[in-house]
């Protein structure tokens, strides 16, 4: 006969009843289906990825709770920047990983590029707090670890989670470098477990705030109860070491919160509380309310899953980087749109609008949705350097937060100081449509600085700032017809009455004005609409004073050939050569308001009109014989076809495909430099060709082999070519798919 002692079976009935406590829990929440609880979606998920590795034990224990699974996205690349997503369960669940939002969340993230981790960890059953954060910590290390064998990106590693997970994922978030939370789950000791962002989704971040700030505390603490092994009442103090918020300091990444209104299961004041403690804390947050939400049901739509892979976008790129473009789309590690170039400091500076993926919706219609500007700049417009986010929705004094309205912008330097104008929608009982800020700095860079107040007496879109040989500053801006005024003194209001600029000009005015000079003449350049149901072309007037009277003399850019429907623009000289900066959707071919910036020359006739620009793949940046060449963006084709290299990852690029004989591409102006290259190198796939390549007058005959997948050919040549030469690849038999060409 067994005897048991009294403590055990009071252990085994609390074990009962908090298994209780969770099933009902559990039930509760079947009225709100859809969420992360283990169990309650379809098991037959499309999950959006292009290989699986499962059931890999990242503790070296072979438990099941020290499992996990990797999902790779099916864009391509050659690493993936890592979302840890974490089930929900109340931490009642050691083993959820392969149910819980992958057809919500999961796909979301693997769809934006992000590998995803999904890892099982300790519930309350198996172990007491902070086993559950020492899993999650030692899932990131390992992670780290194993970055090279999984593609994965360490630059960039976010955890996620839903309800319990939401709480561990923002756990991990603010408690980088706690010791007591670290554990050694795994070993990978000589990693970090510090993240870069984290998402929180309906997560009870702060249990001692369970109660939303009243005074007695009602809450049913039974799942925090199981999960510290002791109860609440009595020990609050020692129940603080479970909460996100007890750990907030500013060395914090970014956590971006999601939590539903209708919330039955966690309090939706648990999403604000954190926020506002974030924010206090100077860490950058965003707070997405979600009427009507639930813990789980209502919250998992387009808008709410893209505004968390928009979050954690956004961070990823918010420092910027250097990238090499001489080719059209220019700007190739984001969208852009609007650009407006301008040489500060003997360099080229390019202002645009920044697009991202819409949560934005117009008359049921997605729209644009901007909520940052980034600052490029170049020296010879190939090799170009993102300065990173210098302006943001959630910093601008007068604007609404969440708008993401931040539309064309322009710059101008006055006394050694950068003026960055911008319009924005402004907060509620800050006026209607569209305001004008402008915020200030000492480099074109930045940092910047915005203002209190939006630019008096201006009110609209699209400011162009114009500085005049004399030093007068003009801003222009689009609202009811377009707008011109000198800028006081001050730079935040307007001296004198707007002047109506384009009253003689056909109707078809549309936005964005940009104002140059050159010579003695004055141009006022704007999208135009010229024929009924037609999309932007870029047309221009003439005058001899800034503002006008201006002579309307017509198009010098067609509608876009790809049916972009806006289109907006610059003028810039530099070097002795001038530039058209415009955009086209070249990175987004079914949605035109995720548009990318190119850049082509520009001609003026004797009398000063414009020459027509045609848009143009080569662009204007130069190259070096041993870059990689990609011909897909030729300066001539014949019968070639051009088709992205990744379906869904479009900022993969491009491919050319050669099926017929003589198809054929050059591409102009590659410099050899002084010394010939020994070898031909090619990134391609195919049944197998014959291709001419040649360099000049000078041609080489190559075989490419039969191959499935990409693959780098290295073939030796010894063409006699130095200095600038256009390069033609030609079919001469077979078929094949080239990436690039490159001369060493
Ligand atoms: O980028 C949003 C708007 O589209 C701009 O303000 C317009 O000029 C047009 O490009």
């Amino acid at each position: 006969m067994t005897t048991y002692r009294s403590e055990t079976i009071l252990l085994m009935m609390k074990k009962i009843l908090l298994l209780i406590a969770g099933l009902a829990g559990a039930i509760s929440l079947q009225a709100q289906p859809a969420g992360g609880f283990g169990g309650f979606q379809m098991p037959k998920i499309d999950v959006h990825s292009s290989a699986e590795f499962k059931d890999i034990d990242y503790a070296g224990d072979d438990q099941v709770y020290h499992k996990l699974d990797v999902y790779l996205p099916r864009m391509q690349k050659d690493f993936y920047p890592v979302v840890i997503h974490i089930y929900g369960s109340a931490w009642y669940s050691n083993n959820s990983k392969g149910v819980a939002d992958l057809g919500t969340i999961v796909n979301a993230l693997l769809d934006a590029g992000y590998a995803v981790v999904c890892p099982n960890h300790r519930s309350s059953q198996d172990a007491k707090f902070p086993a559950q954060i020492q899993d999650i910590k030692g899932v990131i290390r390992w992670v780290r670890a194993n970055a090279e064998k999984y593609q994965f990106d360490p630059t960039f590693i976010a955890t996620s989670g839903f309800s319990s997970g939401g709480h561990l994922a923002s756990l991990a978030a603010t408690s980088g470098g706690v010791q007591e939370l670290e554990g050694d789950v795994g070993g990978n000791l000589q990693y970090s477990s510090r993240v870069h962002a984290a998402a929180d989704w309906s997560g009870p971040v702060d249990l001692n705030y369970m109660s939303c700030g009243g005074t007695t505390d009602t809450w049913n603490h039974a799942p925090e109860e199981a999960v510290m092994g002791f109860s609440f009442v009595g020990n609050e103090e020692r129940f603080k070491a479970l909460n996100a918020t007890n750990y907030i300091d500013p060395s914090d990444p970014p956590v971006v919160i999601f939590h539903g209104t209708a919330d039955n299961v966690v309090p939706p004041c648990q999403g604000p509380h954190f926020y506002e403690l974030l924010d206090k804390a100077g860490i950058r947050t965003e707070l997405y309310m979600v009427e009507g939400g639930g813990h789980g049901f209502n919250m998992y739509d387009e808008k709410n899953l893209r505004s968390m892979t928009n979050f954690f976008d956004k961070v990823r790129f918010e420092k910027g980087g250097s990238f090499i473009t001489g080719t059209n789309p220019i700007i190739t590690n984001q969208f852009s749109a609007d650009p407006s170039a301008h040489v500060f400091e003997g360099k080229i500076y390019l202002f645009p609008s920044h697009d991202i993926k819409t949560v934005n919706f117009q008359r049921g219609e997605p729209w644009f949705c901007m909520s940052d500007y980034h600052v490029y700049s170049s020296e010879d417009l190939t090799h170009w350097t993102d300065h990173g986010n210098i302006v943001d929705q959630k910093d601008v004094p007068w604007g609404n937060p969440t708008a993401n309205s931040m539309w064309a912008p322009d710059c101008v330097e006055k006394n050694g100081k950068y003026y960055f104008y911008f319009p924005n929608a402004p907060q509620r009982g800050r006026g209607f449509g569209f305001g004008i800020g402008v915020a200030v700095a000492d480099k074109p860079y930045g940092p910047y600085k915005i203002e209190e107040n939006t630019v008096q007496g201006t009110g609209g879109i699209d400011p162009c700032v114009f500085k005049d040989n004399d030093g007068t500053i003009y801003i222009i801006w689009s609202g009811m017809g377009l707008r011109g005024a000198k800028l006081a003194d001050n730079m935040t209001e307007i001296e004198g009455p707007a002047v109506r600029l384009d009253e003689t000009f056909p109707k078809g005015q549309t936005e964005g004005p940009f104002m140059f000079r050159r010579g003695d003449k004055y141009y006022l350049t704007y999208p135009w609409v010229r024929l009924d149901g037609g999309t932007e072309t870029l047309c221009y007037a003439m005058s001899d004073s800034p503002l006008g009277p201006y002579e309307f003399k017509g198009v010098f850019m067609d509608e876009s050939p790809v049916g972009c429907w806006t289109n907006h623009h610059s003028f810039v000289e530099y070097k002795g050569e001038w530039y058209l900066f415009y955009h086209h959707n070249d990175f987004s071919p079914e949605f035109d308001k995720n548009r990318s910036v190119r850049v082509d020359k520009v001609y003026f006739r004797e009398d000063g009109t414009i020459i027509p620009v045609i848009p143009t793949w080569r662009g204007v940046g130069y190259f070096k014989a041993s870059d990689e060449l990609n011909i897909d963006r030729y300066s001539e084709c014949v019968g070639a076809k051009v088709d992205y290299l990744d379906k869904y990852n479009y900022f993969a690029g491009w491919k050319t495909i050669f099926t017929q004989t003589y198809d054929r591409v050059r591409f102009n102006e590659v410099d050899f430099g002084a010394k010939a290259p020994s070898k031909i190198v090619m990134r391609a796939k195919g049944k197998g060709a014959s291709l001419r390549v040649s360099v000049g007058n000078l041609g080489k005959s190559i075989i490419l082999p039969a191959c499935d997948d990409w693959t780098v050919l290295e073939i030796p040549t010894t063409m006699k070519v130095t200095g600038m030469q256009d390069i033609t690849v030609e079919l001469i038999d077979g078929s094949c798919e080239v990436d690039w060409i490159s001369f060493r």
